[in-house]
């Protein structure tokens, strides 16, 4: 799929620990040159034999004037059994900067030039050693604090992510041979059955939903949903916001337009927290101050995952109550029908609740876990990591897959359905990175640091 770059010929080195003082500092050498920089670099002690795969024992020496660098460990680590791939030389010196400074140049003397940000692993990568989401998960692993995440990390890189995609792909791609043999052979075979096909097609597209629906839940406990409380003045939203947290935070009176600027809480339903944004009601502003509410609260509907549409369920719906709906409407919605106590004139679908009295709270509180979870579990253990650059591409995959069901109830061309298979292969592929741009690579792996 790539062309492997003339500078992979080149030998590359760079310290592989942190800057500064440490028990040991490490320098990595990779390429065609490891070996002989070995030999021109390393004293070993009596009876220590150079040999790949062991721990030498001996001194750095500087081959000019042949002093003693350093006393060290150092391994030599043979193609292809290594972490790039190529023959690798590990120095294990003492962590002094001086020193670890010293080996460095000395191996950048002998032929080496200085490694780029995650060259050794851009070179496993290269050679197969691992894929790109892999090499990703290395960078996470690197980069993450949190138990769990490392975790999540690790797991990836066993290649859990790798496996599902992988297999999904696999099958994508003999779901397409048979389609194209079909085009070559029209005659050879018995007509396609549609509705066996669309039926494999969604399943393949609920696993990606799956994994989509995992990962956007796991950020939804980690960060918390935007949600917020829209509708007219005056039909209870402040109140409704007092009775979610059950205490009296938001300003409470008869008179519409109460609220004018927003105010953000955070509620926590069965773990899953909620940050509820209240704002000025929605109509024609009366004056400057309720002006920038209502364009405020037309911000907060913009940015906002979750809408809760407050109405006022003891009269009757009208323009703009059906206006703010149709707002709402491209998010996830809710339709909560206040003022329940004074009687339900609107027959629409929603919560049926009394913020004033605190009915019906309860079942609303469910009602939203549900929503936003899906009726399903928290992301399990048995869950992948997916970054934002995986879940691009299962999106688009996901979206191909839904064009190809389409496709196919349409009755469409198998050529068409067969464009939709390829494009979701394709999208499927940049997860691996077995189809997936140069340019991505890059950018991937300028994210790492110097020495991974
Ligand atoms: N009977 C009854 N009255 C309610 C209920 N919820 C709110 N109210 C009353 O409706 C009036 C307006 O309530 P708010 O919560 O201030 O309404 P709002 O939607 O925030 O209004 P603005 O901030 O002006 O847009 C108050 O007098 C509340 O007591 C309810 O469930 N039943
Ligand atoms: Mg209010």
């Amino acid at each position: 799929m790539f062309h492997v770059k003339h500078s992979q010929d080149e030998t590359i080195a760079a310290i592989a620990t942190p800057l500064g003082s440490g028990g040991v500092g490490v320098i990595r050498v990779s390429g065609e040159e490891a070996q002989a920089t070995l030999i021109t670099l390393f004293l070993p002690s009596n009876g220590t034999k150079i040999e790949s795969h062991r721990m030498l024992h001996g001194w750095v020496i500087d081959p000019k004037t042949k002093d003693k660098v350093d006393e060290i460990m150092a391994c030599l680590m043979l193609a292809p059994k290594s972490y790039t791939g190529e023959d690798v030389v590990e120095f294990y010196c003492h962590g002094g900067m001086a020193i670890v400074q010293k080996v460095l140049s000395l191996t950048l003397a002998s032929g080496s030039r200085l490694a780029q940000r995650g060259e050794f692993t851009k070179r496993a990568f290269l050679n197969g050693k691992l894929d790109l989401a892999q090499a990703e998960a290395i960078l996470d692993l690197v980069n993450t604090q949190s138990a769990r995440g490392a975790g999540l990390a690790v797991r990836q890189l066993e290649g859990r992510l790798s496996a599902v995609v992988k297999e999904l792909r696999q099958k994508l791609v003999s779901m397409l041979a048979k389609f194209e043999v079909r085009i070559d052979f029209p005659d050879d075979y018995p007509k396609t059955n549609y509705d066996a096909v669309i039926r494999k097609i969604n399943a393949h597209t609920q696993v990606i939903s799956d994994m989509l629906r995992d990962t956007q839940l796991r950020r939804v406990y980690r960060q918390g949903l935007a949600t917020v409380i829209v509708g007219k003045p005056n039909v209870g939203k402040s109140c409704l916001l007092n009775a979610l947290l059950g205490e009296d935070r938001a300003i409470v009176t008869d008179l519409p337009g109460t609220t004018r600027d927003s105010i953000e809480e955070t509620i926590n339903i069965n773990g899953l927290p909620l940050r509820i944004v209240d704002t000025a009601g929605l109509r024609h502003p009366r004056d400057k101050a309720e002006q920038f509410g209502v364009k405020r609260t037309e911000q907060e509907l913009a940015a906002a995952d979750l809408a809760l549409v407050v109405i006022d369920a003891s009269k009757q719906l009208d323009k703009l109550d059906r206006s703010i709906i149709k707002r709402a409407k491209g998010k996830q919605c809710i339709v909560i029908l206040n003022k329940a106590d004074l009687g339900c004139k609107v027959k629409l679908k929603g919560y049926k609740v009394s913020a004033l009295f605190g009915k019906g709270i309860k079942e609303l509180k469910q009602g939203l876990f549900l929503a936003v979870t899906n009726r399903r579990e928290t992301a399990g253990n048995d869950s992948v990591a997916i970054n934002e650059r995986h879940a691009e591409c299962l999106r688009g995959a996901e979206r191909a897959l839904l064009n190809a069901a389409e496709c196919c109830r349409k009755g469409a061309s198998v050529d068409l359905i067969c464009i939709d298979l390829k494009d979701a292969i394709v999208s499927l592929g940049g997860v691996t990175g077995e189809q997936v741009s140069e340019e991505v690579i890059n950018s991937i792996f300028e994210n790492f640091c110097v020495g991974k």
